[in-house]
């Protein structure tokens, strides 16, 4: 296969600027040099390649977006390239850097004390800590707001009760931000910094998972877990909070999308050039072919122009949450499509991990299910256009 150089139909590389255009590549080179490379090994064996984390560290893409504390203060189209370029490599990195930046970084940069702020992020942005985000339940996904986990202030300290589920990172995380109900402030919910070393503090692995089997996924368990009260994050107040984290990490996802679909169409337009059945012809001669190939570079380009507008609204401070809300469900649902029609011009092929395409199909599976599923973004942006909740 030729090294990947894109994919631009629509010449969008002219709406960027040259350093978000510079950002981008020194990703996609980092995700062709040292990532691509490992990856089928980690994907096999269902492990994340934690050794590549301060790489990413040094390329500063934890908490790109956010400023001082030594994070570099991308604005958001170049913060969606990173992205974008590391779903091409695989969901699970991608995943990996969307939790400790958006759902990690984010809260304690938007919720968090000075103290906290001064003691978190610098390690968090150097990769010297991780962490993870602690919202879903075994028994409350799509509706995080029946959440059970609870949090009981008992003199100057917070004591913590709950189990959560599905959790990126858990059980390589240095700190979880963990979102409880206030027994003794009318249950609202607030966020709380968890170090993962506290007694009564556990995660677990889930094991057997087909999709995102290069990324750790987790299952917390917290029984009595006594925080001090400088541990809240002050100003967290109610289900809104972890909402707002939620935003920018399906940012990321949208983008991210962008990423799967490239590496799935790339491989299938080059597969079908060698590739040659019937009278010595390449597969790309025959009409359903380019027909599949015309539908996927349709789809990313319509893909790439929503995720730019959405990128340019946020660096405006013009963006709904409705709007990423279309971005995540359509660049999601385009590349798992991308990912069936590229496996299928593979032939057999495409099941076999020496192409990237079958495992970019399974991790888009969770990718379509995780930050709120396909289903739920249809019924925000219903409730949005009509001013009905229909959850
Ligand atoms: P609802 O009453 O609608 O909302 C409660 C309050 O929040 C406000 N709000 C938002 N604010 C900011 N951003 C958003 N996206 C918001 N959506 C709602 C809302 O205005 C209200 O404010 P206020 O001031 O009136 O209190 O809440 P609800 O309980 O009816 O639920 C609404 C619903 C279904 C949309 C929401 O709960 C939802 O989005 N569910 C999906 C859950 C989800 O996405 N979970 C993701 C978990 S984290 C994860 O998956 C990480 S994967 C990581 C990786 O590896 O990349
Ligand atoms: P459910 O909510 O039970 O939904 C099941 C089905 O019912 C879906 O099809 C859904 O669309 C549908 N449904 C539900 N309600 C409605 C409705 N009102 N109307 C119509 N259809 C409906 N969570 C975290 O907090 N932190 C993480 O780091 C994290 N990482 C994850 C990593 C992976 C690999 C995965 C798979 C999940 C992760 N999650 C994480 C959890 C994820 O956010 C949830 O799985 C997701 O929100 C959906 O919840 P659920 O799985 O309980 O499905």
């Amino acid at each position: 296969m030729e090294k990947f150089r894109g994919v631009d139909y629509y010449r969008i590389e002219d709406l960027l600027s040259e350093e978000e255009r510079m950002i981008r590549d020194t990703i996609r080179d980092w995700v062709e040099a040292e990532f691509l490379p490992v990856v089928t090994e980690h994907h096999r064996a269902g492990t994340f390649p934690v050794s590549l984390i301060p790489k990413l560290g040094e390329m500063g893409v934890f908490g790109a977006t956010l400023k001082g504390y030594g994070c570099l203060g991308l604005n958001n189209v170049a913060y969606g390239l990173v992205m974008q370029e590391l779903e091409r490599g695989d969901s699970g990195v991608r995943s990996f850097v969307s939790v400790q930046s958006a759902l990690v970084m984010y809260p304690i940069y938007s919720f968090g004390s000075e103290e906290q702020k001064e003691l978190w992020l610098p390690p968090l942005q150097k990769g010297e800590k991780l962490g993870c985000f602690g919202l879903t339940e075994p028994d409350f996904g799509s509706n995080p707001g029946g959440m059970r986990t609870r949090a009981r202030k008992v003199g100057n300290e917070y004591v913590l009760n709950g189990e959560k589920m599905w959790i990126t990172s858990g059980t390589i995380a240095d700190l979880a931000v963990i979102w409880a109900k206030v027994e003794n402030e009318n249950d609202q919910v607030r966020g709380f910094l968890v170090e993962t070393d506290r007694p009564g503090f556990r995660a677990d692995d889930v094991h057997g998972k087909w999709s995102l089997r290069a990324s750790v996924t987790s299952g917390l368990s917290l029984q009595d877990v006594r925080i001090p009260e400088s541990n809240l994050l002050p100003k967290s107040g109610g289900l809104k909070s972890p909402l707002m984290c939620l935003n920018q990490a399906r940012y990321g996802i949208a983008w991210g999308g962008v990423g799967a679909a490239m590496a799935c169409y790339d491989c299938a337009l080059q597969y079908s050039k060698l590739r040659k059945q019937f009278r010595d012809q390449p597969i790309a001669s025959h009409q359903l072919v380019q027909e599949k190939l015309a539908w996927m570079i349709t789809e990313i380009t319509k893909a790439q122009l929503l995720v730019l507008q959405v990128g340019r609204l946020k660096d405006a401070d013009k963006v709904e949450h409705q709007h990423i809300s279309m971005a995540k469900r359509n660049n999601v649902w385009m590349a798992l499509e991308c990912a069936r029609m590229a496996r299928d011009i593979l032939g057999a092929n495409g099941i076999a991990d020496d192409y990237p395409i079958m495992r970019h199909m399974m991790n888009l599976e969770s990718v379509k299910t995780y930050e709120g599923t396909h289903d739920i973004h249809t019924l925000i942006i219903g409730s949005s256009v009509t001013g009905v909740d229909a959850f």
